[in-house]
């Protein structure tokens, strides 16, 4: 199974994001990640043996059981790479707590036997695969963000990643509140 954590979004920022996902439409073609596919990933797993899963959640739970919540800003539009196919991502501001997270997710699937990632950590939250654009990203309008602000993150999740005939599909396998 393909597994990352991940944080999942409220209704109301997802509906703000979708709006400057429809903006994007205006001046790219592209792969558009779907409303209910859209979340920050934290920590990607890759491949897990459906026996390692019980030893996952048990790890997601330690961390969130000594985690605070936090607020997170959704911020600037950002692309990579930089040829003529992109990502477009929305990043978030810089949130210290994020990063902590990050850590303290990574150190407990080190202590179980996952590898850590070498590439530092890039919080990201896609909007479009395969993109070709037709004018600058600085054209999208970004101002249905200004509306939700903050993003309070109260819980995470592990969600297995799928493929059916090409639609890619995240579902969420289990949750942990934070505290
Ligand atoms: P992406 O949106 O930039 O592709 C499920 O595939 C989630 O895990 C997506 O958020 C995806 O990021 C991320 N992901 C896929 N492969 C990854 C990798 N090798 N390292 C980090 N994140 C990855």
């Amino acid at each position: 199974m393909r597994i990352f954590i991940g944080i999942d979004f409220g209704e109301g920022q997802k509906e703000a994001i979708m709006k400057v996902q429809g903006s994007l439409r205006n001046i790219a073609q592209g792969r558009f990640t779907r409303a209910q596919n859209l979340h920050l990933t934290l920590n990607f797993l890759g491949e897990v043996d459906e026996a390692k899963l019980s030893d996952v959640f048990r790890a997601v739970d330690e961390v969130a059981a000594e985690t605070k919540f936090f607020s997170l800003a959704i911020g600037r539009l950002g692309q990579f790479p930089s040829g003529r196919k992109k990502i477009i991502w929305l990043g978030m501001e810089g949130s210290k707590e994020l990063y902590e997270l990050y850590d303290r997710l990574s150190e407990k699937f080190g202590k179980i036997g996952f590898m850590k990632e070498e590439r530092p950590y890039s919080p990201h939250l896609t909007l479009a695969r395969e993109a070709k654009l037709e004018k600058p990203l600085d054209t999208v309008d970004v101002s249905p963000l200004s509306g939700i602000g903050m993003a309070e993150v109260t819980e995470i999740t592990v969600f297995e990643s799928t493929s059916r005939s090409g639609v890619l599909e995240y579902l969420p396998l289990h949750s942990a509140k934070l505290l």
